[in-house]
């Protein structure tokens, strides 16, 4: 199986670049964030909880996430492999994914992690929050508190894939098409 954990702060090119990689790889697309989104859509219990916190730009406890990645593995048993996207965002999170997968007999293939600076961070998620209606890119306030979330409980997790020998990373500058290409070669070297 191929599983790709696609790492990157808020804004990096993780959902835009997935979408590319799920078709290229026939790989099943795991977002937390979009699978949020849809339970707030729908209005679940779940959805409820989860708004307040997402539009603080704070990030949802652990127990959700792993609940709804897990289940989503289970209802997906004929996967070439997966893309995980946004996912995991703390240690707690990449150790329950080990676990998770090691049960499937299967591990992280790799971990692509797109390198993108604060200020163009914050100019893509102010562009997209003008049509997106998504509260947490409508202010700079809450961006940078989402970024804040990033460095402190996210950005450690590269130590954690590099330990493991299966960290890459790519600039994601530039356009989508030469980031693509570039994400392309490393998965195509694995
Ligand atoms: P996510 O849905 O994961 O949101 P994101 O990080 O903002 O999205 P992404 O990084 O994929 O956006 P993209 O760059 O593609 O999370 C939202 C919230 O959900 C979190 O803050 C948290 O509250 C919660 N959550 C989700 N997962 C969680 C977890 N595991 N644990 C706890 N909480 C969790 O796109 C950004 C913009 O840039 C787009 O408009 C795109 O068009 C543009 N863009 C992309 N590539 C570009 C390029 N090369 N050049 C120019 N623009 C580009």
């Amino acid at each position: 199986m191929l599983n790709i954990v696609l790492f990157g702060p808020p804004g990096a090119g993780k959902g835009t670049q997935s979408n590319l990689l799920i078709d290229k790889y026939n790989l099943v697309h795991l977002s937390t964030g979009d699978i949020l989104r849809s339970e707030i859509t729908e209005g679940t219990k779940l959805g409820l909880q989860a708004k307040a916190i997402m539009d603080r730009g704070d990030l949802v406890s652990d127990d959700i996430v792993i609940g709804m990645i897990s289940s989503k593995l289970d209802n997906n048993h004929n996967a070439k492999g997966f893309i995980f996207d946004g996912f995991p965002r703390t240690s707690a999170q990449a150790k329950a994914l080990d676990l998770l997968l090691e049960k499937k007999g299967t591990s992280i293939s790799a971990m692509l992690s797109l390198k993108v600076e604060d200020s163009e961070l914050i100019k893509r998620l102010l562009e997209r929050g003008k049509n997106s209606g998504r509260e947490d890119d409508k202010n700079e306030n809450i961006i940078a508190n989402r970024i804040k979330e990033y460095n402190n409980k996210t950005a450690p997790l590269k130590k954690f894939y590099a330990n493991q020998k299966k960290l890459s990373e790519i600039n994601g500058h530039g356009s989508i098409k030469n980031i693509s290409h570039n994400l392309n070669t490393v998965i195509d070297s694995l």
